[in-house]
């Protein structure tokens, strides 16, 4: 029997990457369905149970959640952990109750204690407290681990989950007020070269992260729904080697959009310094995996935000 995949959060950010990747390797046994928030209402327990009566899917992409930056996390740990616990215990209520075949989850490297050793690995997840900023979140993301185990435990349910670390791409929200960094900066570089004023990046610039592009984290998430069958979490990043600074990513931005000014407004936040985790499981199980270079795969962020100006989120 063929596989009917339901991915939650379908229209965002990461579910477009992943629309991406399996229409370039589209399989005859795959019907793909991709949702949006006005498909389905997930902090609805019965709203929920009556999107799995009508699609009954036999596997499902969990995605579907509150998402936000730095100050977006500052400004809403409350908010952030109560939707994302609402939201996710519909989504693996339903998936037991419906007796989904395969559940795979979504949580992110920010969720990883703050005083820590590094790099970070998939052991490490429940070590110690998140970092202040966006410990609502954070702790409603550990909780998927902590169902995934549960429901396996009780119910014999191949539940799993990716680490992913910051994604950026195509279809990312570039809303000044919630984004994330990179679309941000693409979107302050674009007004800033339409009204021929500065770029301001928040912070001290000095900050390190590790970036996947969108479109490598959708064939890696295929490839987890098709291939992975262990409950514990996989993180799926970029080589510690890849790390770089918020002042190196923003001058790429700048490059990129055709803007030369940057200034540092360092009375706002860096949020956590560093998160660095390790590849070496993914490397593992796909040793040859190939990631977009970031010159390359910011490149065609920055096209898609110029090219897709007017109904981009912002
Ligand atoms: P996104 O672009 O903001 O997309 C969020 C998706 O969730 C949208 O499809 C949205 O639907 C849907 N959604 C939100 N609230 C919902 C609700 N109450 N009911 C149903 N659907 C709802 O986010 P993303 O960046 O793709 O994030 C996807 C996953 O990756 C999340 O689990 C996130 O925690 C994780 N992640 C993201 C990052 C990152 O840097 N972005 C890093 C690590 C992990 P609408 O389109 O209708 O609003
Ligand atoms: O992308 P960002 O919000 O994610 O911020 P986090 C990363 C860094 O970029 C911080 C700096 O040091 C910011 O100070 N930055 C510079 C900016 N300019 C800007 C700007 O205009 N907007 C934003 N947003 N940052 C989030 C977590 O943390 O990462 C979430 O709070 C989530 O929970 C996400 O998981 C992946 O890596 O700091």
């Amino acid at each position: 029997m063929g596989k009917k995949i339901l991915v939650t959060g379908g229209t965002g950010l990461v579910g477009r990457g992943i629309e991406f990747a399996a229409l370039s390797d589209k399989r005859e046994d795959e019907e793909w369905i991709f949702l949006s928030s006005k498909d389905c209402n997930l902090t609805s327990m019965d709203e929920t149970r009556k999107l799995f009566e009508m699609h009954k899917p036999t596997h499902v992409i969990h995605l579907a959640a509150m998402v936000g930056g730095l100050f977006s996390n500052l400004r809403q740990n409350a908010e952030f952990f109560r939707v994302n616990m609402l939201i996710n215990d519909s989504v693996l209520n339903c998936c037991r109750e419906f007796k989904v075949e395969k559940l795979v989850s979504c949580l992110s490297t920010c969720i990883f204690p703050d005083k820590t050793t590094y790099p970070i690995d998939e052991t490490m997840v429940h070590n110690g407290p998140p970092h202040s900023s966006n410990f609502g979140y954070a702790y409603a993301k550990r909780m998927l681990d902590v169902q995934n185990h549960a429901y396996r435990q009780q119910y014999g349910c191949q539940f799993t989950s990716v680490i992913p670390t910051n994604i950026f791409g195509p279809h990312d929200n570039f809303n000044l007020e919630d984004s994330h960094v990179i679309p941000a900066l693409i979107h302050k570089c674009y007004n800033a070269k339409r009204d021929g004023t500065a770029v301001t990046v928040f912070g001290s610039g000095t900050p390190l992260r590790q970036f996947i592009y969108s479109h490598d984290l959708g064939r890696l998430m295929v490839w987890t729904l098709r291939e992975y069958t262990e409950t514990e979490p996989i993180i799926l990043s970029v080589g510690e080697e890849d790390e770089v600074s918020i002042k190196q990513v923003a001058e790429v931005v700048a490059k990129e959009m055709g803007v030369e000014n940057l200034q540092f407004d360092t009375t706002k936040a860096d949020g956590q310094f560093k998160k660095t985790a390790n590849n070496a499981k993914l490397r593992q199980y796909l040793p040859d995996f190939q990631f977009t270079p970031f010159e390359q795969a910011m490149k065609e962020s920055c096209a898609w935000f110029v090219e897709n100006y007017e109904k981009a989120r912002k």
